[in-house]
C-alpha cells in the first residue's frame, strides 16, 4: 500500500500540473496570455513550469470548422484510414465488415475501389469484432505487401496480403500468409491496429482478451499475448514462424515462458497508437472500464497498470505487482466528458498551422476532438477543438500530414482553421 500511495500521488501530481484542461479549455490560452495582470499561485506556477522548459510554446488554437473530407464517398463502418507514403496520393480505409477500398486523395473523389474483400474470412458479430487494422509495408513499392488483423468466430489473425504496388485494385486472396493466429476468450477487446514503427518492426495492440474487468488478468500475465503491444520482425521469418523477434525486446529468448513478441504490457483496449517521429514518440490511447480513458507514452518494457490501475484510479489490486513499476498515462479524462478514446495523430500538416505539433484524439460515444500539447519536459496542455455528432472510430495521415476524422457512420472527415 505504500507504494500505492506514492504512485497515487505523483500521478495526482502529474495530472494538477497538467490542469483540468477540458474545463478551462480555450480559458487556458487567455488565461495565459494575460498572466501579467493575476497575481494567482496558477501564474506563478505556470511562469516556472515556462522557465524550466527550454522551448515554451504556448498552446493556442483557432476555431476549426469540422468538414466532410469527401462529400461523395460514404463506407460501411469504416475504422481506419491510412496511406502507403508511397507518394501516389492514395488513400485506403478500412471497413470492420471486411472490405480495404483505395482512392484518389481528391476533394472530389466519387469511387473508391475495393481492394480486397475479406467478408468470407472475417467474423464481424459483436461490435468490437471485424476487419480492424491494415499496415504497409515500408518497402511496399518493391515488394506490394501489406498486413491486416482481422477476428475469425473464435481467433484473431494477423496477417500478409500480397498485391501490385501499381495496381492495388486487384489482390489474390490466396496471397495471405499467416504471421500471428491466437484464441480470443471474449468478443469484445480485441485491439486490432497495426503499423510499422520507425525500427521498421510491426507493432500490434492486442486487447486485454475481453469480458470486463480482464477477469483472467490477461494484461499482467506476462505468459499472455493479451493486454499488450507486440513487436515483430517481418524480414526475419524464424523456424516455423513466418516473423523474427527483435533481439532487444523486453523478453526475447527468454526462459520463463513469457510472450517474446511484448514489446510493452498492462493495457486494457489501445485502440489507436501511433508514432510521432519527430518527437520520437510512441503514443498509445487506451479505452477505459467505467471510469478513465487514457493516453500513454509507451516505453519498451513498460506496464501501463491495466487491470490493477484504471488511469491513475485503483482498479483491482495484485499482491505481485510492484506499483512504483506502473507507468501513469501522460493524460486522462473521465467518463463525462467520454466513455471510449480513439488515439490519433500529431498534426505536422500544413492547412492547420495553430495545431502545428499537436497530439489529437477524441472519443467514439461523446465526438469530442482534443488537441493534446506536449513540451519536452512532458508537461501536457489540453484543449476541446471540436464537439461533434460523430462516432469518431478512427484518425488518419495522408501523404500531406493532413489530418482525417473517420466516422463509424461512414463519412470521412477534416478539421478547418477559422482566421
Ligand atoms: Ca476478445
Ligand atoms: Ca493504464
Amino acid at each position: 500500500m505504500k507504494y500505492l500511495s506514492v504512485y497515487l500521488l505523483s500521478a495526482v501530481v502529474l495530472l494538477g500540473a497538467c490542469a483540468p484542461a477540458e474545463e478551462t479549455s480555450k480559458v487556458t490560452s487567455s488565461e495565459t496570455s494575460s498572466s501579467e495582470t493575476t497575481s494567482t499561485e496558477e501564474s506563478s506556477d505556470s511562469s516556472k513550469q515556462s522557465s524550466q522548459t527550454t522551448e515554451t510554446k504556448s498552446f493556442e488554437p483557432l476555431d476549426h470548422e469540422l468538414v466532410e473530407a469527401y462529400p461523395n464517398l460514404t463506407f460501411d463502418q469504416p475504422l481506419h484510414y491510412t496511406t502507403a507514403d508511397d507518394g501516389t496520393n492514395q488513400v485506403f480505409v478500412v471497413e470492420r465488415t471486411g472490405k480495404i477500398k483505395v482512392f484518389e486523395n481528391e476533394e472530389e473523389a466519387t469511387e473508391a475501389k475495393v481492394v480486397v474483400d475479406l467478408s468470407t474470412k472475417i467474423d464481424f458479430n459483436g461490435q468490437e469484432k471485424g476487419l480492424l487494422g491494415l499496415a504497409f509495408d515500408p518497402e511496399f513499392e518493391e515488394n506490394g505487401y501489406f498486413y491486416v488483423n482481422y477476428t475469425t468466430k473464435e481467433t484473431t489473425v494477423i496477417s500478409r496480403f500480397t498485391t501490385d504496388p501499381t495496381n492495388v485494385a486487384e489482390v489474390d486472396l490466396t496471397s495471405e500468409v499467416i504471421l500471428l493466429e491466437f484464441p480470443q476468450p471474449y468478443a469484445n477487446h480485441n485491439g486490432g491496429h497495426l503499423a510499422f514503427g520507425p525500427d521498421g518492426y510491426l507493432y500490434i495492440a492486442t486487447g486485454d482478451g475481453g469480458s470486463g474487468g480482464d477477469p483472467q488478468r490477461n494484461a499482467q500475465d506476462l505468459t499472455k499475448i493479451y493486454g499488450k503491444l507486440l513487436r515483430i520482425d517481418i524480414n526475419a521469418a524464424d523456424g516455423d514462424k513466418n516473423y523474427g523477434i527483435p533481439d532487444d525486446n523486453p523478453y526475447s529468448d527468454n526462459t520463463t515462458g513469457y510472450v517474446e513478441e511484448i514489446f510493452a504490457y498492462g493495457l486494457r483496449n489501445p485502440w489507436k497508437f501511433n508514432f510521432d517521429e519527430k518527437r520520437d514518440l510512441l503514443i498509445a490511447a487506451d479505452v477505459g472500464q467505467n471510469a478513465m480513458e487514457e493516453i500513454n507514452l509507451i516505453e519498451k518494457g513498460g506496464n501501463y497498470g491495466w487491470n490493477i490501475m484504471e488511469g491513475t484510479l485503483e482498479h483491482r489490486a495484485s499482491d505481485e505487482a510492484d506499483m512504483t513499476e506502473l507507468e501513469a498515462p501522460i493524460w486522462e479524462y473521465d467518463h463525462s466528458l467520454g466513455q471510449s478514446i480513439t488515439g490519433g495523430y500529431t498534426y505536422y500538416g500544413e492547412e492547420n498551422p495553430s495545431l502545428d505539433g499537436v497530439y489529437l484524439y477524441g472519443d467514439f460515444i461523446t465526438g469530442k476532438i482534443w488537441g493534446l500539447w506536449l513540451d519536452e519536459d512532458q508537461q501536457v496542455e489540453n484543449v476541446e477543438l471540436a464537439d461533434t455528432e460523430l462516432m469518431i472510430s478512427s484518425f488518419g495521415v495522408d501523404e500531406q500530414g493532413e489530418l482525417i476524422i473517420v466516422d463509424f457512420n461512414g463519412k470521412l472527415y477534416k478539421l478547418t482553421e477559422q482566421e
